[in-house]
């Protein structure tokens, strides 16, 4: 205890001496009228949203029937079929509610990661995992 204690003060404070002889380097550079170069382009922001994904209903299933996502992703609910169904979670963690013959829905992912059942809850025959990983 006693020694971890004291080899990390002297740990900083050697880094503490090595970061003023940067900062002197540093300064002894600045004069020459050389500055670093403009940065031109701005970070890309399109990997800040995650992916999409999809799920597909037709003849009573869901398809895939398994799939797998990062926490908060938008998942399109394609219904192909001529009746109502939804996609509900066991544990309510997402539920579309009824989506129409022919209709499209949206949800969110959970945040939390996990596997998540779900059903249609006007045919709970039709049975699909949602993965968050
Ligand atoms: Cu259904």
């Amino acid at each position: 205890m006693t020694f971890t204690s004291l080899h990390r003060g002297r740990t900083a404070v050697a880094l503490g001496g090595a970061c003023t002889l940067l900062a002197l380097v540093s300064c002894s550079n600045g004069g020459n009228g050389n500055g670093p170069a403009p940065t031109s382009t701005p970070p890309a922001a399109t990997s800040a949203s995650p992916a999409a994904a999809r799920i597909v209903i037709e003849n009573f299933a869901f398809t895939p029937a398994n799939l797998r996502v990062r926490p908060g992703t938008k998942i399109t609910v394609v219904n192909r079929d001529s009746v109502p169904h939804t996609v509900t979670a066991g544990d309510k963690a997402f539920d579309t509610g009824n989506i129409a013959g022919d209709a499209t829905a949206t949800f969110t992912a959970p945040s939390a990661s996990g596997s998540y059942s779900y059903i249609c809850t006007i045919h709970p025959n039709m049975k699909g995992t949602l993965t968050v990983s």
